[in-house]
């Protein structure tokens, strides 16, 4: 069993979750998009949101944008409401998916001026960054083809190379890139960056400053991702994380509602190496979707999720484990993992939160706050922000 001596989840006081934008508009699938009374309609109205869930949680100091779905006439402006709120503005993500012009790729198109233009977005992603303060540009390609034969797989890496290295030399000294993988959708034949390989080649290939951004909803069903992020962390390419769940697709859900125990496995490789702290310039994200669940809630018991999964992995016995994996003692090592698996932690978190000046309980804090209520009030006529504007 864990011991108190090891009982220590104090680091968890640093540990801060990204929230993204698009999480606090409305979103569904392509059968249907639900609305939602008191959504947000401006960017300032999602960063609003996204600064409920850090009042009350005090873990997610930061806010993803998405552009062009978060463009407004003047990003400071932006950035000094963010700040007003109590929470910064973060990765900047690019979006070359929702142009007819991409029909049959962007960075990786045979034709030079989509090629361009596709460069051209990010280095505009690049001037929102200056102008929010944002030091992570962060790229998910949806390139791919949908028959054999349709293009050059060759060449497609050949164009996504040289389009990529365009993009780099645009960054500053203190930029990062972030080149995120996913393995299929929404072209179904071949995608040109469909695993962490792939993405970690082009990394290499580019430089320091291009790491690869792990989202957990892309990969095959039973894939090991903690093989992948104890990969990563050796080669010190591992970016970033886009947190959610998968139970069939990449469907967006509550990070740690599909599998806790996955979670909790990839946090115990990250807190093995004591990636969880802030030092490590690792940076934890949501990407996900709230479709039928209430959006600030569905975002404040994420939050809560990674934080049980990364208490837990803070709670196993480092040097019980190490020796029984040197005596060869199987049962023995998987024990020490579940021991600390099977703590209930939430009253640790509670008491944490009660240090920080926080309420023990974030989704009642929220919930009796009045929010919810006031700006479903407020937030009538306009148009609702959705997945996708
Ligand atoms: C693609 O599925 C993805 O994971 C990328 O991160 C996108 O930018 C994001 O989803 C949009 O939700
Ligand atoms: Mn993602």
């Amino acid at each position: 069993m864990t011991t108190a001596a090891v009982q220590d989840i104090s680091a968890l006081a640093d540990f801060g979750i990204e929230v993204p934008s698009w999480a606090y508009g409305n979103s569904g699938t392509r059968f249907k998009v639900f609305t939602t009374p008191g959504v947000p309609r401006t960017p300032f109205e999602k960063v609003a949101d996204a600064a409920e869930v850090n009042r009350v949680t005090g873990a997610a100091p930061r806010v993803s944008l998405h552009i062009p779905w978060d463009k407004v006439d003047d990003f400071s402006s932006l950035a000094s409401f963010a700040a007003d709120h109590k929470v910064a503005l973060g990765a900047v993500n690019s979006n070359v998916f929702q142009d007819d012009d991409y029909k049959l790729g962007s960075l990786t198109n045979a034709d030079k001026r989509i090629r361009a233009k596709a460069v051209a977005h990010h280095l505009e992603c690049i001037d929102v960054m200056r102008a929010t303060g944002s030091k992570t540009l962060k790229l998910w390609l949806p390139d791919g083809t949908n028959y054999a034969g349709q293009d050059s797989i060759r060449a497609r890496q050949d164009r996504l190379a040289e389009s990529l290295q365009e993009i780099y030399a645009g960054l500053d000294a203190d930029h990062t890139l972030l080149i995120e993988y996913k393995f299929f959708e929404p072209f179904f034949y071949h995608t040109d960056i469909p695993d962490w390989g792939t993405s970690l080649l082009h990394c290499l290939a580019l430089g320091d400053q291009a790491k690869v951004v792990l989202d957990t909803g892309h990969h095959a069903p039973g894939t090991n991702i903690e093989f992948i992020v104890a990969q990563l962390i050796r080669q010190n390419k591992l970016g970033a994380f886009d947190f959610n769940s998968r139970n069939y697709a990449d469907d967006d859900l509550i990070v740690g509602a599909a599998d806790p125990f996955q979670l909790f496995r990839i946090m115990h490789e990250i807190v093995s190496v004591g990636a969880h702290l802030p030092t490590s310039g690792i940076n934890f994200m949501l990407d996900q979707c709230h479709n039928i669940e209430p959006k600030i809630p569905g975002q404040i018991r994420s939050i809560m999720n990674v934080q049980e999964a990364t208490a837990k992995a803070l709670l196993v016995d480092a040097s019980a484990l190490e020796k029984a994996q040197i005596d060869g003692d199987i049962l023995g090592a998987h024990a020490v993992l579940m021991d600390a698996y099977n703590t209930d932690v939430r009253g640790l978190l509670a008491d944490l939160r009660e240090s920080q000046g926080l309420d023990r309980d974030p989704v009642a804090a929220f919930a009796r706050s009045g929010y919810m209520e006031r700006v479903e009030t407020d937030r009538v006529g306009g148009q609702q922000a959705g997945w996708g504007a």
